[in-house]
């Protein structure tokens, strides 16, 4: 089931790279993107609904689609995104393109909107808040920096430097809280200290959240 899932998914997120890719700007109008067919059988389910990445598809170093290491994030490198809500639960699915290949990143939804500094996105979207957690010292409490609690989407590139990532909670976000998702340097920790940390902020994609 998940795999269908996550299947058309990428049907829908590759259209979305072609209408950007053609339009050569960042005025993609998101009413042209077909809505999302199936998964209509639920006798009692709210529709469910669906946001895509705010992005012209290409990391550059002006924006909107910020890289800060053009090394690990080359310009031109992309990163979609799909977000679903539906009956209290969120499904979020990116969908990177050349990256360096072979090579392990972590990513998460952050709460504030990219920017040219590293920082701007602030720290990640939580469900429960970590009460400890500060401006200056975000959260790293496993018992809040944790996969059920926030959106975490590492993934690993193939030879092509391609990959994709899928998570799945219980919980929609709060309007309007989080606005991006962040590709940092290694896999997201857990331990307790290090919890969430994934070390340096790569590259950062403007996320329109439900
Ligand atoms: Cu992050």
């Amino acid at each position: 089931m998940r795999r269908t899932t996550v299947f058309a998914v990428g049907i829908a997120v590759t259209a979305l790279i072609a209408t950007g890719c053609s339009s050569g700007n960042n005025s993609a109008n998101p009413s042209s993107t077909p809505p999302p067919s199936g998964s209509s059988t639920a006798s009692t389910s709210a529709e469910p609904t669906t946001a895509v990445a705010d992005s012209g598809g290409a990391f550059s170093a002006a924006g909107p689609d910020f890289t800060y290491n053009e090394a690990a994030v080359p310009i031109g490198s992309t990163l979609t995104a799909e977000v679903d809500e539906a009956d209290g639960m969120t499904t979020v699915d990116i969908q990177v393109t050349g990256l360096q290949p072979d090579r392990a990143y972590g990513a998460h939804a952050h709460t504030l909107a990219c920017g040219p500094t590293p920082s701007d996105s602030g720290p990640h979207y939580q469900n429960q808040k970590d009460p400890a957690a500060t401006p200056e010292t975000p959260s790293s409490d496993p018992a809040y920096a944790n996969t059920q609690n926030e959106v975490w989407l590492d993934f690993t590139t193939d030879s092509a430097g391609n990959a994709s990532a899928a998570t799945m909670v219980e919980w929609e976000f709060r309007p309007g809280e989080a606005q991006s998702i962040v590709i940092h340097d290694h896999r997201t920790s857990t331990e307790p200290g290090k919890a969430g940390m994934a070390g340096d902020r790569l590259a950062c994609v403007p996320v329109q959240f439900p």
